[in-house]
């Protein structure tokens, strides 16, 4: 089975495969990770136990090579993929939904991932000092709210 794991770029895709994996980012068999646009072309990762499942770690979307949804489904070929994991930072977006759309046209299925919560919950530990909103006491019904 092929996995795709798409979404925009810098949502941490690599990032994903590399801890499912087991490796760190830096380990020499480790997806590339970084700031900027990364991941350039898809490319197959192995599961850890199970052969039959790979892992294909995909450009980002929102990118000067991947600039548009259109652009992205002509290069990256959805219809390769079996199944695709969509992976989300902060807020779903028209983009994200587009996506699913795409995806759900060819008739493969869809989980959408929200990456970075960790993240969100300090950024809003920090702003919630000043607004009072003590955020990892909130964390569950943020969750909530948000699934
Ligand atoms: N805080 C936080 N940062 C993360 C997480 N996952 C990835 N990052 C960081 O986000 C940045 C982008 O991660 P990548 O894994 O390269 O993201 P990507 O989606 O593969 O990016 P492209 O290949 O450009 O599409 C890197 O600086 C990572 O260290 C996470 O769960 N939490
Ligand atoms: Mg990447």
């Amino acid at each position: 089975m092929n996995i795709g794991i798409t979404g925009n770029s810098g949502a941490g895709k690599s990032s994903f495969i590399n801890a499912i994996r087991g490796l760190d980012n830096d380990d020499e068999k480790a997806a590339k990770v970084g700031v900027t646009e990364t991941t350039l072309e898809p490319k197959c990762y192995d599961h850890p136990t199970n052969s039959k499942i790979k892992y294909w770690d995909l450009p980002g979307i929102g990118t000067p090579k991947y600039p548009d949804l259109e652009t992205y489904c002509r290069k990256v070929q959805l219809e390769r993929y079996s199944a695709f994991l969509v992976f989300t930072i902060d807020r779903f977006t028209e983009n994200d939904q587009k996506l699913a759309k795409k995806i759900q046209s060819t008739d493969r299925s869809f989980f959408f991932i929200r990456a970075k919560l960790i993240k969100m919950f300090s950024l809003r530990s920090v702003s919630g000092h000043s607004m009072k909103m003590p955020c990892y006491r909130k964390s569950d019904a943020t969750l909530w709210k948000i699934w």
